[in-house]
């Protein structure tokens, strides 16, 4: 007992001692003599394995050295992994057990309360763990280590508030709670904590804390929240991006001299402040004082305004220090100033995504040290010319796509710097093929799509961009044939759809991934037999002049997930093969033949399957129902025959079921409800991620309504997952089943033109989506029933020649419809009453409404009128389908990263060109 208190009395004397003499940098022994290396101390030692305890999983063995058991050296907590100690005191300072982030955590538990015994640690790192606990909040205990200089706790997944308890760190200097990831998501209403420090007396020495405050990713409910940052002015470093704020930046940010960096990139919409207006910011802050900024990140914050004001109120400071500026992804308009060169340092300038008008200014090229240049979709206009890069000796990335901009470089001017990635979309770079790019070798990313080029492809094309993994140069006019060498270059993707290019597809690089060489006059397939495109992914060949079978070579082709051959000239059975991964086959418009595809039995992950406008003939097989990824089948102009297969209803993800012209004859398939996309559109589980897919379906759309186009509901469409049915030309028998109208996303219904019987359902106004309705043709008696009326979205409605009779349901839709289709109800005998001309007295009168009936003039008018509407489809699909695409390119542009986004352009691009050749 004695000697226990006698050896504290020693302790605490020592400490004192220590504490004393701390300023004259005295080396004073800890207690238990000298020592040549520090020895951990017992409570500490403790205090960690209680640690440990609390970690429930260690895969990776990272706690495995600390042990009680053992030699003596291992029972040294100083020697343990990730912890270190003072030389001096042997105290634990450090706790270094950053983990691999939330999909490889090296540790998942809880963070117990015994770390409060390690009060001498200044530095705690356990990032990227599960250590979120049972209660998932950040423990308050934290608070209560006064050392802490360093804590980073990024990426656990934390939730709820902040503990204003971290205010006592008063050594803090940087601090990490952002959570990049999706998981969990930390909010406060109160962060007062983090001015507590502040209060204390002002230091002569700069400010020792709050130099870096990293809150990424975050969500602050609360305006007030957000401005405690601001008034943290110490800040050097200020991370908070992907976080929710609304409202102005405040004109404190000007304060915040400190500030090298301030990131304030991607503030998402607070859906708690729906309001548009409130998720807006112009550039009020004045930042001209900030002259240590040196990075500064405004990338998608919801900027309007001029950006020449914008620019003036930007560190105006000699020397000016501002290196990066991004402010691309906002809505800033105006004109470029050309006194933009005084921002002389910039070496990453990002202006893309905006509004801005008028000439690039020659002054952008004065940057000698800019080696990032991205004003990609903006309305820029004017003519770049050499001068505009001639001091651009650092030039490596440069993007100025989809701007309304002439290239005027002459073909042997050189420029000054290297370039890597070079981005001209949609400029203006023909017609000659752009010869100055010759000189740039290093060119690793090449996109001229859609640049006037009508042009041969150059001969030093092949050795010039040996190094371009992604190119393209789609959309242009190319002609003559591929460079013939092309095989040793460092491709991985390749587009160059929709141009002029003729012969036969050369050896091409082994390594392509994407490989799209849709839409030109390519006449074979030579080079292919011989590659084995062990990665190829995605192939796209279709609308060119491909003709004989489809070679087997195909079948190597081992991670293969979409083919496109459609609209060619190929023929024969396909061949047996493709793997398992694939999700789009479109092979429609050509003249193959044989039975439905057996291999396709396999192809469980397909999503897209497209054989119409073929010489398919059999039977559809059972199996067809455990192609549970199926969402779009399309088998139209076929020569398929026998009943639909009843288990088709499998289809649970099923959206688009097209089996049109065909000779399939019994009874429409029972269960239709099983078709739970139809039924339900915010079905999960069904959505993938192919953006692709969308882009087709969009086209899709487009060929429905009984073949005739409505301009006023394009809006609707694109709201609506496309959903349609489409059995309209077989030879189904028996009655439509009431249980159909289960299926209420629905858009289009087509069972015309085959011997159907019955009554129309009942309930066809639960069918809340229908868009377009076509019965006729058919022999469907009884009266129109009353709820029809009930479908707002109706926007064709065609039920002629059948047998119906009655009165016919009122309805101001109804109406509507009639006056754009009065042939809509002709061909029913027994149908009165308004708006046709015979009122429901007098039923034997005939109809006279405008049209002829079956029983004067057989088909004949109304085969016209096919006609004239298959001419209408035919002349106003490319304009329709631009119309739907650009929409779509509105929405997309918010979800889709750049590089999706230009691929999804190219292929709604090439898509709608293939549609093109196809009806030419
Ligand atoms: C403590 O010791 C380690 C290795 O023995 C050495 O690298 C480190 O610089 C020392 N630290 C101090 C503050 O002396
Ligand atoms: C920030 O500082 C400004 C001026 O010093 C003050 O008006 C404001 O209330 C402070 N904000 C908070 C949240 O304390
Ligand atoms: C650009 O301006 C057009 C027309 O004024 C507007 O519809 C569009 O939303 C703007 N784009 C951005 C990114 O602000
Ligand atoms: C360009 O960068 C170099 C090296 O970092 C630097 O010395 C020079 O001052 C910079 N030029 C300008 C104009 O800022
Ligand atoms: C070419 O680009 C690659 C990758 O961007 C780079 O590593 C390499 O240094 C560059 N070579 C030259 C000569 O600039
Ligand atoms: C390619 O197009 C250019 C420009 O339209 C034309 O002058 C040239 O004759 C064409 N060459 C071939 C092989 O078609
Ligand atoms: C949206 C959200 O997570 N809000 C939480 C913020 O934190 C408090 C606790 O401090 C919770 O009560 C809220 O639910």
């Amino acid at each position: 007992m004695h000697r226990l208190a006698a050896a504290m009395l020693v302790l605490l004397c020592c400490c004192c001692l220590f504490l004393a003499t701390q300023q004259q940098q005295q080396l004073q022994p800890a207690a238990g003599g000298n020592r040549a290396s520090p020895s951990c101390i017992p409570h500490e030692r403790d205090a960690l394995l209680a640690f440990k305890h609390g970690v429930t999983s260690d895969p990776g063995g990272v706690l495995s050295s600390w042990r009680r058991d053992g030699r003596h050296d291992e029972q040294d907590c100083c020697r343990w992994r990730g912890v270190r100690c003072s030389n001096r005191t042997g105290h634990v300072h450090e706790l270094r057990l950053g983990g691999g982030g939330p999909f490889r955590p090296d540790l998942a538990g809880q963070i117990s309360p015994s770390l409060l015994a390690l009060d001498h640690l200044e530095h705690l790192d356990l990032s990227g763990n599960d250590l979120a606990g049972p209660t998932g909040r950040l423990p308050e205990f934290l608070g209560s280590l006064k050392n802490l200089k360093y804590v980073d706790l990024f990426g656990i997944p934390f939730y709820g508030g902040v503990p204003p308890q971290l205010g006592n760190l008063s050594r803090l200097q940087y601090l990490d709670l952002s959570n990049s990831y999706w998981l969990g998501s930390m909010n406060s209403t109160d962060l007062s904590w983090l001015l507590s420090c502040k209060r204390k007396p002002v230091a002569v020495t700069p400010e020792p804390y709050k130099e870096e405050l990293d809150a990424s990713g975050n969500s602050f409910h609360h305006p007030m929240v957000t401005s405690w940052f601001w008034n943290i002015t110490s800040l050097r470093f200020l991370y908070l991006s992907s976080t929710s704020m609304y409202g102005q930046f405040p004109d404190a940010l000007g304060d915040m001299t400190s500030l090298q960096v301030l990131d304030l990139s991607d503030i998402y919409y607070d859906y708690d402040y729906q309001d548009d207006d409130k998720n807006m910011r112009s550039m009020t802050m004045d930042l001209k004082n900030l002259c240590n900024l040196e990075v500064l990140n405004l990338k998608s914050t919801h900027l309007y305004g001029d950006v020449a004001e914008l620019f003036r109120n930007l560190p105006r400071c000699s020397p000016n220090k501002l290196q990066e500026l991004d402010l691309g992804w906002n809505h800033l308009t105006g004109m470029l100033p050309r006194w933009i060169g005084q921002f002389m340092s910039l070496v990453v300038l990002n202006l893309g995504w905006n509004n801005l008008t008028g000439h690039v200014p020659y002054e952008i090229g004065k940057f000698s040290n800019l080696t990032h240049l991205n004003l990609k979709r903006n309305k820029l206009d004017g003519t770049i010319t050499e001068e505009h890069f001639a001091s651009a000796r650092s030039l490596q990335y440069i993007d100025l796509s989809y701007n309304a901009l002439k290239i005027e470089i002459s073909s042997d001017w050189q420029p000054p710097s290297t370039l890597e990635y070079v981005s001209f979309a949609s400029c203006q770079m023909g017609p000659l093929f752009p010869g100055w790019l010759q000189w740039n070798v290093n060119i690793t990313h090449l996109d001229i799509s859609s640049a006037g080029i009508a042009d041969r492809i150059p001969q030093w094309f092949s050795d010039a961009f040996s190094n371009v993994w992604f190119m393209n140069i789609s959309n242009n006019q190319l002609n003559g044939t591929l460079p013939a060498d092309m095989g040793s270059m460092s491709l991985l993707q390749l587009y160059l759809s929709s141009n002029k290019l003729t012969g036969q597809i050369p050896t091409l690089p082994p390594n392509l991934s994407y490989l799209d060489l849709s839409n030109n006059f390519l006449s074979g397939l030579t080079g292919h037999s011989a590659t084995r495109f062990a990665n190829l992914r995605e192939l796209s060949l279709f609308s060119n002049r491909l003709t004989g079978h489809i070679p087997e070579s195909f079948c190597k082709y081992q991670q293969l997930f979409v083919l496109d051959l459609s609209n060619n000239f190929l023929e024969g059975e396909p061949p047996l093969c493709l793997t398992e991964y694939m999700e789009v086959v479109a092979l429609s418009n050509n003249s193959l033949s044989g039975k439905f595809p057996s291999f396709l039995q396999n192809l469980t992950n397909v999503e897209y399957l497209d054989l119409s406008w073929n010489k398919f003939s059999g039977r559809l097989p059972m199996w067809i129902g455990s192609l549970t990824s199926l969402r779009v089948i399309r088998l139209s102009h076929n020569k398929f025959f026998g009943s639909i297969p009843m288990n088709i209803t499998n289809l649970a993800c099923l959206q688009y079921m097209d089996l049109n012209n065909n000779k399939i004859s019994g009874s429409l398939p029972i269960y239709l409800s099983n078709l739970k996309f139809m039924a339900n559109t915010s079905m999960v589980g069904c959505f993938q991620a192919l953006a692709i897919l969308d882009s087709r379906l969009n086209s899709l759309s487009t060929v429905w309504k009984g073949q005739e186009l409505n301009y006023g509901s394009v809006k609707r469409i694109e709201d609506t997952s496309m959903t349609s049915i489409d059995l309209s030309s077989n030879d189904l028998t028996g009655e439509i089943p009431e249980e159909i109208v289960v299926l209420d996303a629905l858009v289009n219904l087509n069972l015309s033109r085959n011997h159907l019987t019955g009554v129309i359902p009942k309930g066809i106004g639960e069918m809340r989506s229908l868009q377009s309705l076509d019965l006729s043709r058919n022999m469907l008696s009884g009266k129109i029933p009353a709820t029809l009326s009930n479908l707002t979205f109706l926007s064709y409605l065609e039920l002629s020649y059948n047998d119906l009779t009655g009165r016919i349901p009122s309805g101001v839709q109804l109406d509507t419809l009639y006056a754009e289709y009065p042939s809509m109800y002709i061909g029913n005998i027994g149908l009165c009453g308004h708006p046709l001309q015979n009122n429901c007295s007098s039923e034997r009168h005939a109809p006279k409404q405008g049209g002829l009936g079956r029983t004067e003039e057989g088909y004949g008018i109304p085969f016209f009128y096919l006609g004239l509407g298959c001419g209408f489809v035919v002349g106003t699909w490319i304009a329709f389908g631009v119309l739907l695409f650009k929409r779509n390119w509105r929405i997309a542009c918010f979800r889709l990263s750049d590089k999706l986004y230009d691929k999804v352009y190219v292929l709604v691009a090439t898509w709608a060109r293939a549609r093109q050749t196809q009806t030419d």
